[in-house]
C-alpha cells in the first residue's frame, strides 16, 4: 500500500469564453450523465463542467471534441475529477483540427492506454490547450505515455503534472513529431520508456519549455528526462533531478543536427551507465548551455561526441564524476574554469558548491557563488522570471549591479522565499500491516528577512507537527504523519 503526497503548485489560468455551461455528473443530477454526450451537444464557446467523481466506461474515454472550441473542465480541480480509462482507450483524442480554444482544464486522466498518447493524442493539425491536469499511470504501446502529438500540431500544455506514465518505444511522458509545443509550469516525474526520452521525446519539433521540473524519469536508451533529434528546444528555468538513462544522457540527450538551448537550468544527480550523466550531445547535434548548474552527475556532467557542437557559458559545476566535461573527439576531460576556451563561446565557467537551500531543493542560499554570476545576455532573451515566477534579473549581492544568477532560481535578498526538502513524499504500509512511518520535512528560508509559513491541506488523513513556524536561520523541521486506516479495500495508492 502506497500513499503518494506530491507537493506542487498548480497555477490558476483563465480565459474569456462566452457560452452555455453544460453540467455532467456520473452519479448525480446534471444535464448529462456522461462526458461524450455533453461534448457532442456543446456548441463553440460552451463549457462542459464535470462534477466530482471517477468517470469510467466507453462514454467517458476516447472523448472526441469534434473540432469544436469548447472547454472541458472540472468543477473542483483535478484531485476530485478523474477519468479512469481502465486501460481500454486513451482519455481524449483531438483529430478534427482543434484550435487552442479547445481546452481541457483541471482533470485527472489515468490508466489510459493506446498506441500513441495514452491519455491524450493531439493528432495532425490540432492545437489544443491542456492545463491544470494530472496525467498519471497512462501507457502507450508505441510513443507518448501521457501525450503524443502529430504532424503540424501546436498544443499548449501548462500547469500539468505528468506522472508515472510509460511509452514503450519513446517519450514516457510526452512525444512530439513535427510539432510546435509550448510547455510551461509542468512537473514531469517518474515517467519511463524502453527507448529514448523517459520524460519528453521531440522529433523535428520547435519546443519552448519554461519553468518545468523533471525528476525521476528513466530511459533504457538515451535521454532520461529529454531526448531530441532534429529539433530545436529551448529550456529555461527548468530543474532536472535524479533522471536516468542506461545508454547516455541521464537528463538530456540531443542528436542529429539539433540546436538545443538551456538557459538558467539546474541539473542535479542525474545518472547514466555510459556517456553524460547530465547532457549528451552526439551525431552532429548542437546545444548551448548558459547560466546552468551541474551537480553530482555520473559519467561526466556534459559529454560531447561524434562531431557535436557544445557551447558552455557562465555555468557552475560541482561534484561530477569523473569530471565535469568530456570530449570524446580527443578523449580528454575538463573541469571548472578549464572548460573556458575549450570550444568556441565557452566563457566564465566555475566550480564550487552552489549552496542549495536544502538537500532536496535547488533554490540558493544567500552565500551561493551562483548569485549574480550568470550573464544577462545568454544569446536569446533572458527569461523574465525564475522557476518560482519571481522576477529575474535581481541584484542579489547588493553591489548595485543587476546581474542574472546561475541556475533555475534567482536569489531575492529583499524578501523571504520558501524551500522544501522534498517535492513529493511517499508513505508505505508494509504487507504485514506496519507503517507508514512519519516523514520529516525541512523548511528553509532562501531569501532575505524571516519566513513565516503554515501548512494548508485538504487531506484530512495527513497531520503535521508543527503546522506553522518561522525561519530566518537554520531550517525548520515538520513531521508529517499519514493515517491510511480509512483507505478502501483494494485501494492501493492514494494521492493528495
Ligand atoms: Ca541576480
Ligand atoms: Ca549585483
Amino acid at each position: 500500500m502506497k500513499v503518494l503526497v506530491p507537493v506542487f503548485i498548480v497555477l490558476a489560468a483563465g480565459g474569456p469564453l462566452c457560452g452555455a455551461t453544460l453540467t455532467v455528473d456520473d452519479d448525480g443530477p446534471a444535464d448529462y450523465n456522461n462526458i461524450q454526450a455533453a461534448v457532442t451537444a456543446a456548441m463553440p464557446g460552451d463549457i462542459v463542467s464535470l462534477a466530482d467523481g471517477v468517470y469510467t466506461g466507453p462514454a467517458n474515454r476516447g472523448i472526441d471534441f469534434g473540432g469544436k472550441a469548447i472547454t472541458l473542465k472540472s468543477a473542483h480541480g483535478p484531485a476530485r475529477c478523474i477519468i479512469d480509462c481502465q486501460s481500454r482507450d486513451r482519455g481524449i483524442y483531438f483529430r478534427h483540427s482543434e484550435t487552442p480554444m479547445a481546452i481541457v482544464d483541471g482533470l485527472t486522466i489515468m490508466n489510459g492506454r493506446a498506441s500513441e498518447g495514452g491519455a491524450i493524442f493531439s493528432s495532425d493539425m490540432t492545437s489544443a490547450t491542456i492545463r491544470n491536469c494530472i496525467l498519471r499511470d497512462n501507457s502507450a504501446t508505441y510513443r507518448g505515455g501521457a501525450i503524443a502529438t502529430g504532424y503540424n500540431s501546436a498544443p499548449v500544455i501548462e500547469g500539468c503534472l505528468i506522472y508515472a506514465n510509460t511509452g514503450d518505444s519513446s517519450g514516457g511522458g510526452i512525444s512530439c513529431w513535427q510539432t510546435t509545443l509550448t510547455l510551461t509550469d509542468c512537473t514531469i516525474s517518474r515517467n519511463t520508456t524502453r527507448g529514448e526520452g523517459g520524460g519528453l521525446h521531440f522529433y523535428s519539433s520547435t519546443v519552448n519549455v519554461n519553468r518545468c521540473a523533471f525528476s525521476g524519469n528513466a530511459a533504457v536508451s538515451d535521454g532520461g528526462a529529454v531526448y531530441f533529434s532534429q529539433a530545436s528546444p529551448v529550456f529555461s528555468n527548468c530543474v532536472f533531478t535524479d533522471n536516468r538513462a542506461d545508454y547516455g544522457g541521464g537528463a538530456v540527450s540531443c542528436s542529429y543536427g539539433t540546436a538545443g538551448i538551456a538557459v538558467n537550468c539546474t541539473f542535479r544527480g542525474n545518472t547514466t551507465a555510459n556517456r553524460g550523466g547530465g547532457v549528451l550531445c552526439s551525431n552532429s547535434g548542437a546545444i548551448t548551455l548558459t547560466n546552468c548548474i551541474f551537480v553530482s552527475h555520473t559519467q561526466h556532467a556534459v559529454y560531447r561526441e561524434w562531431a557535436a557542437s557544445v557551447t558552455i557559458a557562465n555555468c557552475l559545476f560541482n561534484e561530477n564524476q569523473p569530471s565535469d566535461v568530456h570530449d570524446d573527439e580527443t578523449n580528454a576531460s575538463y573541469s571548472g574554469a578549464q572548460i573556458d576556451g575549450l570550444w568556441a563561446g565557452n566563457v566564465n565557467n566555475l566550480s564550487g558548491d552552489p549552496r542549495f537551500a536544502l538537500a532536496g531543493d535547488a533554490r540558493l542560499l544567500g552565500d551561493s557563488p551562483c548569485i549574480d554570476r550568470g550573464t544577462n545576455e545568454p544569446g536569446q532573451p533572458l527569461p523574465e522570471t525564475d522557476l518560482d515566477g519571481n522576477p529575474r534579473i535581481l541584484d542579489g549581492n547588493g553591489d548595485g549591479a543587476t546581474v542574472a544568477d546561475i541556475g533555475a532560481f534567482e536569489y531575492n535578498s529583499a524578501q523571504p522565499s520558501i524551500a522544501l526538502s522534498a517535492a513529493e513524499i511517499e508513505f508505505v504500509r508494509e504487507p504485514d500491516g506496519t507503517g507508514p512511518e512519519p516523514a520529516d520535512m525541512q523548511i528553509q528560508n532562501c531569501g532575505g528577512g524571516t519566513l513565516s509559513w503554515q501548512i494548508d491541506t485538504n487531506c484530512p488523513w495527513l497531520t503535521f507537527e508543527p503546522a506553522s513556524g518561522s525561519v530566518s536561520g537554520p531550517a525548520n523541521e515538520a513531521m508529517i504523519s499519514a493515517d491510511v486506516d480509512g483507505m478502501a479495500q483494494g485501494e492501493s495508492i492514494r494521492r493528495c
